[in-house]
């Protein structure tokens, strides 16, 4: 049967297709909106499901199916997997690095007791789950250049805790119940039309906002602080490629990915060459310094390269010109 308005999106409305059907939690973050647009144009607008428990801005509501979705409520999850008949789960709710350091019980409850819903949901009806983790799931005494998928992971904040125990219960459910569960460490992830909250890599997306709201951008991380980053058409379509990816291509359950590294310092003398006048200044936040301090530099992300033939397509420069163009033409 044909789908008719935005809103009949439950199974009874769908014709089948051999279309996955796709659940995205956590929604209204930095990067369900993106990946929702890049899912739908791959596998049609009405197979794919935003959710969140925040009310969405028009714009979203009205590109695609968009459903309220608490991942602490086992009984409402279930409902939603069931009535749409969802097959693969992108798990994006989470509270990041330095919110969770200001609020351990609620990251603690999102990022943990969440995961174990979504684990549950996933493993009883048999869905392809999709958990992102991070280059927070490392700490001090890891290998920080370059930090490779498998050594010590000993994090420092309840965020980092929160993901190497979603790889671990991720990769255990895969041996212990056959789940289908996939996973990327990203790097800081940088992107133009939507903002992180409360992560510690969150100064190289708001360095562009303050360039063009006031030429001048005051960073909480120190000059020369290396960290992995991406910008976020990579780490969208490293995502859709590692869903895809024949499952015997996939030698482990859980990759880095990665794509440049840089400091605050080279990326504001990047972003300087264009934008001359921009004076960038430093004040330390001692929280997010220590975390960042703790992380790996430069990310070895060759097994994803291997496997399943993962490719940056945005170095600095890059990254620095998309942004700027994004940024003169939202002004005029
Ligand atoms: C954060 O800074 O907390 C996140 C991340 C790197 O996982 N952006």
């Amino acid at each position: 049967r044909q789908v008719t308005s935005d809103a009949s999106f439950h199974s009874a409305s769908f014709s089948d297709t051999d279309h996955p059907r796709v659940l995205i939690t956590g929604g209204l973050g930095q990067l369900g909106v993106g990946l929702a647009k890049l899912l739908r144009k791959r596998f049609g607008k009405y197979n794919v499901i935003l959710s969140d428990i925040r009310k969405p801005p028009s714009n979203v509501f009205h590109s695609g199916p968009f459903i309220y979705a608490d991942i602490l409520d086992y009984k409402n999850l279930r409902e939603i997997v069931v009535n749409n008949r969802i097959t693969w789960l992108v798990h994006y709710s989470a509270l990041l690095s330095a919110i969770g350091e200001a609020n351990v019980s609620l990251a603690r409850a999102v990022n943990i007791t969440g995961l174990h819903n979504i684990l549950d949901i996933a493993a009883e009806h048999g869905l392809r789950l999709f958990v992102p983790s991070t280059i927070g799931a490392f700490g001090p005494t890891s290998p920080r250049n370059p930090t490779p998928d498998v050594c010590v992971q000993r994090p420092r904040t309840i965020y980092g805790v929160s993901k190497v125990h979603a790889e671990l219960m991720g990769e255990y459910y895969h041996h212990r119940y056959g789940l289908d569960f996939r996973c990327l460490r990203y790097p800081g992830i940088i992107s133009a039309d939507s903002n992180p909250g409360g992560g510690t890599t969150d100064y190289a997306v708001q360095i562009f906002h303050d360039a063009f709201k006031s030429g001048k951008f005051e960073c909480n991380l120190k000059p020369d602080t290396r960290l992995p980053m991406m910008y976020i058409d990579d780490c969208l379509r490293a995502t859709l490629e590692v869903m895809e990816a024949p499952a015997d291509t996939l030698s482990m359950r859980t990759y880095n990915i990665n794509a440049m590294s840089f400091t605050p310092e080279e990326l504001a003398q990047e972003l300087q060459k264009q934008m001359p006048e921009l004076e960038v200044t430093y004040d330390v936040d001692l929280v997010r310094q220590a975390i960042a301090d703790s992380w790996p530099m430069n990310f070895d992300d060759s097994n994803a390269r291997k496997d399943w033939s993962w490719k940056h397509d945005y170095d600095l420069p890059e990254l620095v010109q998309t942004m700027l163009n994004y940024f003169s033409t939202d002004a005029c």
